[in-house]
């Protein structure tokens, strides 16, 4: 029985991070008088961190040492973090992140048949809020039946606790559950919490290893746009639905 699927949010649910996030840590830097820019290829490197906070912490250990040694710099990455997301709230709600491929018309199909949704990211909170508010604004406002996300637990992807988290939250094991993810770190944290997990690869994730994923997409897939897979099967399928998604975790 599949009784609920459990979507990652950035990469997955939108490509939020190469004109989302990062413009918004740029303009935090700006803001805070930072000559730090994290440019397309640069801020690819950096996601290997996941976290804005712990991001910001790994580029310092690598390229501005210095900055460690101040002894208001972690307040410091704590004060920029929150600009941060201020900055990618407001880039929000100028409209011009979508939604991936098939990512509404499976999220409805889910709900019409009966399956639960929820979210399990490492983003903010606010930022899910206004994703939400946004990108995501022609589903109904109770779609998502718990969203976990950011510092709601202290370990971030790749450690297994926001899809425990989460898994508790819907009194659910994970075996009755599928986790949608973009990344290596996603997958990692999903495989870790027990879920199988089905990859639609993102801008920044190709190419990433995948292994122990059931496959992995170019995307979800539209009637008019059909999807494929770059690895594993989705026994001909040109689009993820209920159907698909149902066969995929009875095996
Ligand atoms: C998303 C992240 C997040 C965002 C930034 O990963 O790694 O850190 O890039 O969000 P995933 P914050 O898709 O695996 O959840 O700055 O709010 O942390
Ligand atoms: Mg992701």
């Amino acid at each position: 029985m599949l009784d609920a699927v459990i979507f990652d949010v950035d990469g997955t649910l939108a490509e939020t991070e190469r004109d989302g996030h990062r413009p918004a840590f740029n303009a935090a830097f700006r803001e805070y008088g930072l000559d730090w820019d994290w440019d397309v290829p640069m801020y690819g490197e950096l996601l290997a961190v996941t976290g804005g906070k712990e991001r910001m912490r790994a580029y310092c250990t690598k390229y501005r040492p210095d900055f460690l040694q101040r002894p208001d710099a972690d307040a410091t990455i704590a004060e920029l973090h929150k600009a941060k997301t201020r900055h990618y709230v407001r880039f929000m709600e100028q409209g011009t992140i979508t939604p991936r491929p098939g990512v509404l018309r499976l999220i409805r199909e889910l709900r019409a048949n009966g399956i639960r949704v929820a979210i399990a990211t490492t983003t903010t909170p606010q930022n899910v809020d206004a994703l939400l508010a946004t990108t995501l604004k022609d589903l109904p406002a109770d779609t998502f039946e718990v969203i976990g996300a950011g510092d709601i637990v202290p370990a971030k992807k790749p450690a297994p606790d926001i899809y425990t988290w989460v898994l508790e939250k819907l009194d659910l094991p994970a075996s009755r559950c599928i986790a949608l993810e973009d990344s290596r770190n996603g997958v990692r944290s999903a495989l870790a919490a027990g879920l199988p997990v089905l990859v639609t690869q993102s801008t920044y994730t190709q190419g990433e290893d995948f292994s122990g994923s059931i496959a992995v997409l170019s995307d979800l897939g539209e009637p008019s746009a059909p999807c494929h897979a770059l690895s594993g099967q989705i026994n001909g399928s040109s689009l993820v639905d209920v159907a698909l998604l149902r066969r995929l975790h009875a095996v």
